[in-house]
């Protein structure tokens, strides 16, 4: 099953985009859009909350293996104020590593060829360096009554899945390690009791399995899974699943909690930084947001070494390893990434780093 997220700034036509590429779900900060009739199985990720806040951006491409980032023709104005967004998803996309990934330069029908590869020109030169920057452009529309409705779209959809073919082998890979789950929602259902709803990132997840649940550290037993609300036995790499957890209640449960037999949990973490180029300098004792699979929480800048040396400040573009604490219990494992983000500045990501 291949998960996408649509991202961009807002009005870049994402939901339309998602809206007509599935069926409306689960919507929170983040949308879910099912594909449930064809054959390959796909949801369609609108992170609906984002650019106000940062999280469901990172939500949405956490629980993906490929985005479809929406340029449309203003998007990278320098009078519309609204393009900071573009450039941010640009960053965000590069920080993650992200590899599978389209550019939909969407609103085709308000804009001219000569715009469009005008467009093209400038998303080649901001993209250069980073880790899109040999995805696929492509122009579409989704607007029904324009001169040449829904151009691109079949385009588009056939892009997808020559991609999620690739996907559905990467995930097949990783069907042979340990099964984790990244939750997003958890709610009670009378009669059923907690259920959870996530994707499985590795491994393959069985009903009846008994595990854990972090950063609760607490044992749990999957009592049954469905993925498009179908009863399946087992769940391997890249499912969308809704469990029914015995043993934990949904209000004990946020967004991020991960079931899986191991996970380190801290509050302080030591991380081996790269800062991104597109942001200022990091300082002690400054605060930063971290993510980590679908957490997320404030924490302080202890201490900064470069080579070994401790330092006052790191600057852009550079590596270094952070000291960092926070408040709360977070889970993870030792290959996870993480994100460090910079609320106050208008283009927020600031680097990335790994467990030290
Ligand atoms: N002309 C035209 N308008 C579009 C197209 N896609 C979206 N819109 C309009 O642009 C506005 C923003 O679209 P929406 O999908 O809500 O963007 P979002 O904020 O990125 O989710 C809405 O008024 C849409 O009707 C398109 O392909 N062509
Ligand atoms: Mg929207």
């Amino acid at each position: 099953m291949t998960n996408l997220s649509i991202i961009g700034t807002e009005k870049s036509g994402r939901t339309s985009l998602a809206a007509n590429l599935g069926k409306k779900g689960t919507s929170s900060d983040i949308t879910m859009y099912n594909n449930d009739k064809e054959s390959r199985k796909m949801v369609f990720v609108d992170p609906q909350g984002y650019p106000k806040t940062l999280k469901p951006l990172v939500t949405a491409l956490n629980i993906s293996e490929m985005a479809i980032l929406c340029i449309p023709p203003n998007g990278l104005e320098r009078d519309n104020p609204a393009s900071v967004h573009t450039g941010e998803c640009i960053v965000a996309l590069d920080l993650l590593g992200f590899k599978h990934g389209i550019i939909a330069l969407t609103k085709s029908d308000s804009t001219n060829i000569h715009a469009i590869d005008e467009l093209k020109n400038k998303i080649k030169v901001m993209t250069s360096g980073t880790s899109i920057q040999d995805w696929e452009c492509i122009s579409l529309n989704t607007n029904k009554s324009a001169k040449n409705p829904f151009e691109g779209v079949e385009d588009l959809k056939a892009i997808i899945n020559t991609m999620a073919e690739k996907i559905e082998a990467e995930q097949a890979e990783l069907n042979q390690f340990p099964a984790r789950v990244f939750i997003d929602h958890a709610f009670n259902v009378i009669g059923k009791g907690c259920v959870v709803l996530g994707i499985v990132k590795q491994g393959i997840s069985k009903e009846k399995d008994k595990t854990k649940i972090f950063p609760l550290d607490r044992e749990i037993e999957i009592r049954s899974i469905q993925s498009h609300d179908v009863d399946i036995e087992s769940a391997p790499t890249g499912t969308r699943v809704g469990m029914r957890l015995k043993n934990v209640q949904a209000k004990d449960i946020e967004r991020g909690f991960i079931i899986s037999d191991k996970e380190i949990v801290s509050n302080d973490y030591t991380l081996e930084c790269t800062i991104s180029k597109f942001t200022r300098k990091i300082e002690i004792s400054s605060v930063l947001h971290l993510f980590v699979g679908l957490q997320s929480e404030p924490v302080r800048v202890e201490k900064i070494f470069i080579d070994r040396q401790e330092v006052k400040e790191a600057k852009p573009g550079s590596i270094c390893v952070l000291n960092l604490s926070g408040n709360k219990k977070v889970a993870y494992s030792k290959e996870d990434r993480f994100l460090l983000a910079n609320l106050d500045l208008p283009q927020r990501f600031a680097a990335y780093g790994f467990l030290k």
